[in-house]
């Protein structure tokens, strides 16, 4: 069996390259690393990799993390600038008993050290865009925090099992800051065994739930993916609601062992798939009725 899921419909196109290559036989971790990079490469997502919407300051700060689920290795960047590809940095990462996650100066110079494309991520567009937010902001005594979207990918062949997540986080952000995206557990989790799950969202408050790891033990349990996803994300959220009075966004996606598939979210959310039995769809969710997920295509390539 083979099989990829991908957070948002700015993934298609890479979805439908994984999908192709799994077809042929790659690895799940190759299949990952092609589907986030057609998403980091192309700039007009202005959420992930070249052409991502820029922190505070106008620098584009970059999470991502890789993780493999037949030994559990994980690697992840945070706050990583200039990195052409930051999933290939987390892929590589991975590799490293030690040092294994790196932040800021210290990931952007492992980068540079180990060879991979270095550039500069901002955009003119992005630039133009992040200079009119902040007159906004200092004109309207806004809250600075605007759209979001990280790509995060499941991905199955065979009998192994991938994550992976990458983005350029919360547009205004404060330099620094990191959100759920590069933290195991919460962003991104997989064991091969079972399954693998990812998240998209408001990552401080996907942070307080770790809920990738949540679903991949509900799989773990028995649920299937859809009812896992429904369960962790649903509770939560209302967890979230009772303590703060609403809930951040959050998209969590799952994959099973099997090629099984589910998802929930609590606001309207993309996502795409691609199975043996399945070709490239991209489905629309919505929160339903009780604690369940709407889910219709949208598109079938
Ligand atoms: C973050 N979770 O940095 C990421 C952003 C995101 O949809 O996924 N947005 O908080």
């Amino acid at each position: 069996m083979w099989g990829v899921i991908a957070t948002w419909e700015m993934a298609a196109e890479g979805v439908h390259l994984a999908s192709e290559k799994l077809k042929n036989g790659a690895s799940a971790a190759d299949a990952l690393q092609v589907a986030i990079e057609d998403v980091e490469n192309n700039p007009e997502f202005q959420s992930v990799g070249f052409g991502g919407l820029p922190n505070e300051a106008g620098i584009v700060e970059m999470d991502a993390a890789f993780m493999n689920g037949n030994t559990f290795a994980v690697g992840a960047v945070a706050g990583i600038t200039d990195g052409k590809n930051p999933i290939a940095v987390a892929r590589k990462l991975s590799s490293e008993t030690f040092n294994s996650f790196l932040v800021g100066a210290g990931a952007t110079a492992y980068a540079k050290n180990n060879n991979f494309k270095m550039q500069n991520m901002l955009t003119d567009d992005a630039a133009k865009k992040w200079q009119e937010r902040v007159k906004e902001v200092a004109k309207n005594n806004l809250s600075p925090y605007d759209g979001h979207d990280t790509v995060g990918v499941v991905t199955l062949s065979g009998d192994a099992m991938t994550c992976g997540t990458s983005t350029s986080g919360l547009f205004m952000k404060k330099p620094g800051r990191v959100g759920d995206s590069p933290l195991a557990g919460s962003g991104f989790y997989v064991d091969s065994q079972v399954g693998g799950a990812c998240a998209t969202g408001l990552g401080e408050d996907l942070m307080k739930g770790v809920l990738s790891f949540a679903i991949v033990e509900k799989m773990r349990a028995g649920l299937t993916p859809q009812e896992a996803c429904d369960t962790v994300v649903y509770d939560f959220s209302e967890k979230l609601a009772k303590a703060y009075g609403k809930s951040g966004a959050m998209s969590l996606i799952a994959m099973d062992h099997q090629g099984n598939w589910g998802v929930a979210t609590n606001v309207e959310f993309t996502f795409c798939v691609a199975t043996k039995n399945l070709a490239p769809t991209v489905y629309l969710a919505n929160p339903g009725a009780n604690g369940t997920t709407v889910i219709q295509a949208i598109t079938t390539k």
